[in-house]
């Protein structure tokens, strides 16, 4: 079995509960452990992550302990990374085994062939998101953060984080807004047109959604680790499914 889950935010200061969401995503994990060829990580596992030259955030431990020991066991553990912990420059890969993807890609898993994106950059409308991307992604203001004191930066960073996610929450746009609104749907519709692909596989909407697209292909947006604990799950035959992490625990 190949597993899908995204949006964890870890660390989030709108966080009540930190340890019991963290120990939660442990279990997940471990029950996964049991049949997972692979996992895939699709980004904003951290909500604020930022690697120093000598230091990286405070936290995570039982989650990163809990990475290393599957990629100890063998378990492929693939990390993308989201708009919120982009910034990671080799700690990850090196201290934990995973597997760091910066970008969308392209795989074929079981026989199918899928697009994998954390979703953040692909919005086809907002120019505004576009700039912001570059911004994030350009190498000026990459190395001047760097040589930001950790407790500035980290303080700009986990508020920074916060705001946005109060943004998002107060717009009204939480909830799913029909596929015309969604634009991680219409940038799989546009990629239909250009290339077929069976599935679409993304994070960052924070909203559980298992859409069939005209061209019988699908788009699976994965909710969260935050509040639906949410994941998707594809099998040796190439089915795909999204689910509840207490269905897991049923199963
Ligand atoms: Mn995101």
């Amino acid at each position: 079995m190949i597993y899908f889950l995204s949006d964890a935010h870890l660390g989030s200061l709108l966080q009540e509960h930190p340890h019991e969401q963290e120990r939660r995503i442990c279990r997940l994990l471990e029950r996964m452990r049991q049949d997972a060829s692979a996992i895939y990580l699709m980004g904003d596992m951290i909500d604020f992550w930022y690697e120093y030259r000598y230091v990286v955030p405070k936290g995570f431990t039982r989650f990163f302990g809990k990475l290393a020991e599957l990629t100890d066991s063998g378990i492929d553990v693939h990390y993308f990374t989201g708009n919120h912990d982009q910034w990671d420059f080799g700690y990850l890969q090196s201290e934990l085994g995973v597997q760091v993807h910066l970008h969308p890609e392209i795989v074929t898993l079981s026989g199918k062939r899928c697009l994998l994106a954390h979703g953040d950059g692909l919005n086809v409308r907002s120019r505004g998101e576009k700039i912001i991307n570059n911004i994030f992604h350009s190498h000026t203001l990459q190395h001047a953060f760097r040589g930001l004191h950790p407790t500035l930066g980290m303080r700009f960073g986990l508020r920074w984080s916060a705001s946005n996610r109060r943004k998002e929450l107060a717009s009204g746009h939480k909830d799913y807004q029909g596929e015309q609104q969604e634009w991680l749907v219409q940038y799989a519709k546009q990629h239909e047109q250009q290339e077929h692909l069976d599935y679409y596989i993304f994070g960052h909407r924070h909203i559980m959604l298992d859409l069939e697209l005209a061209t019988a292909s699908r788009i699976v947006i994965l909710g969260d680790l935050m509040n639906h604990y949410s994941f998707a799950q594809l099998d040796e035959k190439g089915q795909l499914q999204l689910r509840y992490d207490t269905e897991l625990f049923e199963s």
